[in-house]
């Protein structure tokens, strides 16, 4: 079967753009929703599904479990530290919190999970993890005790994500963080995009179709969307629409 980064890459170099969803391992604290989540998602299918979150009660491996019992979409951890990790998924997003200074999140919780992920032969998905200012203190933010990059310092995130690729990063992950008043700014979507070769994420505080658009025209691969489908989970219809509409004009 194809590897994970492998489809990430193949898709941004023919410019098909991608969805995930982010679940939060909490939600199975309530069985109507976490049913209508499923189901919807077994019809309208995103590309994959994230679980974890800077903050989380539940354990992740339960909500995999649920997961894997009603769909066949690849599921990546997401998590927001190290008692997050699951070798139940599918693959591990590898986040290095490269936009802060704070040697825990961009080193510390590895090493302490390391071993783990060596021998459970996850697929592991190295990722320059760069948090932008959204408008409010985020969870990233606040859990991480790190400072996030301006909106308007376009130099800095590009130099940033440029760090990680020389590092040998293989994704790019531009987070406003989850429930973000604003979402990260599309000139400086495009101005990483442009800059660095590796696929882009985009995530937090995208709520509408044209939020979406916006960051799939101004060059996001991969769009993250949480908080909106917590609440209006049926909105995932019209989602996937806008990532199939994006995805034909970009092969134009
Ligand atoms: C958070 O990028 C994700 O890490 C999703 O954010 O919950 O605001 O959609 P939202």
């Amino acid at each position: 079967m194809e590897k994970i980064l492998d489809s990430i890459q193949r898709n941004s170099a023919a410019g098909r753009k991608m969805l995930a969803v982010l679940l939060d391992p909490d939600l199975l604290a309530c069985e109507a929703r976490t049913v209508e989540m499923l189901e919807l998602l077994a019809v309208h299918r995103p590309d994959f599904v994230f679980v974890g979150g800077s903050h989380t009660v539940e354990r992740s491996d339960l909500l995999i479990r649920r997961l894997k019992a009603h769909s066949n979409l690849p599921v990546l951890l997401f998590p927001g530290n190290v008692s997050q990790f699951s070798p139940e998924a599918d693959a591990l997003l590898n986040l290095s919190l490269l936009s802060g200074r704070n040697p825990d999140f961009l080193i510390g919780q590895h090493v302490l999970a390391a071993i783990e992920v060596k021998r459970s032969g996850i697929e592991v998905l190295p990722t320059a993890y760069l948090l932008i200012e959204g408008g409010r203190c985020s969870s990233v933010e606040y859990i991480s005790n790190t400072r996030p990059i301006p909106r308007d310092k376009q130099q800095i995130a590009l130099a940033t994500a440029v760090a990680g690729e020389l590092l040998g990063m293989q994704l790019v992950y531009l987070e406003a963080g989850s429930g973000a008043l604003l979402p990260v700014p599309a000139e400086l979507i495009r101005c990483v995009r442009q800059g660095c070769g590796l696929p882009l994420i985009v995530g937090g505080g995208i709520r509408s179709e044209e939020a979406l658009e916006t960051a799939y025209r101004a060059g996001a691969d991969l769009v993250v969307l949480g908080n909106v489908l917590e609440s209006e989970a049926q909105k995932i219809a019209a989602f996937v629409e806008v990532r199939r509409r994006c995805s034909e004009s970009g092969k134009l």
